[in-house]
């Protein structure tokens, strides 16, 4: 039978459950934005797999955001869907031929990367529900050849936030090329803001201290505190 609505299957968190990852983060603004009726449903990392692999093309990984449309069509992938839902709901626009969104999306790539032994353990140790953990810290382990306190003492602190300093200091330089902003084009709000914003609350949710080191590595905390406000109409859908 279709649905209605699409179907978001996002990660849950600790209580209050609420969106929290960098990820699905960029789908759940694209459906506010767009103002698309939804659902969440919550799936827990161990139970992704059984859940997505015979809706999906095989894979080694499944992952989250993965969306149902409203004719049964299952799309996985946060840049993916952007594209489909762009297509499929052209207003309001999400820009994505804005010359902003790949300069973003490498500027995500080295923060990610650079950061990884701060949000890591953090996600771990702050935010999953015991439903997660320890498919979480096997499969984290195993990618770092690590544990994740070790990960955290040698690749997180002041090494992850040096590190992804150039990163963040071009994503300020890049937020301030258009006027006062407050997005990326100026005026004109695009998924280039939503990715961008992602990554901003996904650091908050991990912690203000994680948040503030972000904002301090940035070189100019009020550009990203003035795109974080702008994109307020957004994301307050954040628990259904
Ligand atoms: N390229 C994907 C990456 C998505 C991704 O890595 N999602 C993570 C959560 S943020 C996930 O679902 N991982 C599943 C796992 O680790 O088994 C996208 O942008 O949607």
């Amino acid at each position: 039978m279709a649905n209605k609505e699409i179907v978001f299957f996002d990660l849950p968190s600790k209580p209050p459950n609420k969106t929290w990852s960098y990820n699905p983060w960029k789908t759940r603004f694209v459906l506010n934005y767009k103002n698309l009726p939804y659902k969440t449903e919550w799936v827990e990392y161990p139970d992704i797999k059984g859940k997505f692999q015979d809706h999906l093309p095989k894979a080694d990984i499944y992952t989250i955001p993965t969306i149902i449309l409203p004719d049964g069509t299952w799309v996985t992938d946060s840049f993916t869907i952007a594209d489909v839902l762009e297509k499929k709901y052209p207003e309001p626009s999400l820009h994505l031929d804005s010359p902003y969104l790949q300069k973003v999306k490498d500027i995500l790539v080295d923060v990610l990367t650079a950061t990884r032994g701060v949000y890591v353990p953090g996600v771990f140790n702050g935010i999953l529900n015991d439903g997660s953990k320890e498919y979480f810290r096997r499969t984290r382990e195993v990618m770092f050849g690590a544990t994740l306190e070790e990960v955290a003492e040698k690749q997180g602190g002041e090494v992850a936030w040096k590190g992804a300093q150039p990163a963040l200091e071009k994503a300020t330089a890049l937020l301030k090329e258009n006027g006062d902003g407050p997005f990326f084009e100026g005026k004109t709000v695009g998924f280039a803001d939503f990715a961008w914003a992602s990554f901003l609350l996904f650091a908050q949710r991990i912690g203000d201290d994680v948040y503030q080191e972000a904002l301090k590595h940035t070189g100019d905390a009020t550009v990203h505190e003035k795109l974080l406000e702008a994109v307020k109409p957004w994301n307050e859908r954040v628990d259904h």
